[in-house]
């Protein structure tokens, strides 16, 4: 069991869902995003931090064994944005467990746009060269990075998560192959702090899709092994919209529309 867990980005979905269900894996859950975190429960504290700020970020993960980071700019966005909370943010977030009195164990969401220029019929493994489809693709890639510098320089243990689609379900046809469930990834995180190595791994964070892009044998060490698949959708999706063509960037590429769309200036 962990004794103080740091989730950022608390606010967003997926810290949403690891504040309500990681409870139990931790006894006391740091919670942190921009603004208002509501009221906190007996096992959490609550602690507002840009992670721009870089002190700020210095004393919001000092103290922690564990850290679920979620916080940053989650799609696309302008240049300034991706630097400030996923460039900047997350060096701030590695120098912080550099110099905390414990360094931490992290997980660091890494995303499939970081990947998202190989074609749908393209196998990837975690040794795959990354193919970022946007801004928010390379800070993605840039976060890998790091997790590997301070890994081999300092022996900071990180998971990168190359989450597919984390969604209640898959909105597209796309998401067939990338959906990851809410307890799946839960379960990938259990896992992650539980290894008694962890090392510093690429895991594709997808269920047990058919037709699957993407190759978790070099992380089979980690014992995560996704319970749900995404064919229960199947049907549903195919009646309510038409399978693009297999030209359109939704059925080529595996980021797909974050292939096609501009650089927002
Ligand atoms: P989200 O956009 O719902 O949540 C992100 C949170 O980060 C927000 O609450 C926001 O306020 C916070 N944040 C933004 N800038 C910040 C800053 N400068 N300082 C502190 N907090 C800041 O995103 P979601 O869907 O929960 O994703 C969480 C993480 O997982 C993100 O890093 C995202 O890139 C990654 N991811 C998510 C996927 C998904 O399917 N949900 C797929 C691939 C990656
Ligand atoms: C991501 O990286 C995003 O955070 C999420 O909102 C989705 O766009 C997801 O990728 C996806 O590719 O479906």
């Amino acid at each position: 069991m962990l004794k103080k867990l740091l989730i950022t980005g608390a606010n967003g979905t997926l810290g949403r869902l690891c504040r309500e269900r990681m409870h139990p894996f931790a006894e006391t859950l740091r919670i942190s995003d921009l603004g208002d975190l509501g009221d906190a429960a007996p096992h959490e504290e609550l602690v507002a931090c840009d992670l721009g700020d870089k002190a700020g970020v210095e004393a919001l993960v000092e103290g922690c064994d564990g850290i679920i980071h979620l916080g940053g700019q989650s799609t696309e966005g302008t240049w300034d944005a991706v630097r400030h909370a996923n460039i900047e943010g997350v060096a701030n977030l590695y120098e912080a467990a550099r110099k905390s009195s414990a360094p931490p164990r992290i997980i660091f969401a890494s995303s499939n746009h970081a990947i998202g220029f190989y074609k749908q019929d393209e196998n990837l493994d975690a040794h795959a060269t990354t193919r970022p489809d946007s801004l928010y693709g390379v800070s993605k890639v840039f976060g890998e990075a790091m997790a590997s510098l301070y890994h081999d320089k300092f022996g900071i243990e990180t998971a990168s998560i190359r989450i597919g689609s984390c969604f209640p379900e898959p909105i597209d046809h796309r998401m067939l192959a990338t959906w990851l469930s809410f307890d799946d990834f839960i379960r990938l995180i259990e896992r992650i702090f539980i290894v008694p190595r962890l090392g510093c791994p690429i895991i594709y964070g997808a269920s047990n899709n058919v037709g699957t892009w993407w190759d978790n044998t070099a992380v089979q060490y980690i014992g995560w092994t996704p319970q749900d698949s995404s064919e229960g959708f199947r049907a549903k999706l195919d009646a309510a919209m038409e399978r693009p063509d297999k030209n359109d960037p939704r059925a080529l590429y595996q980021g797909g529309t974050f292939c096609s769309d501009g650089i927002h200036e």
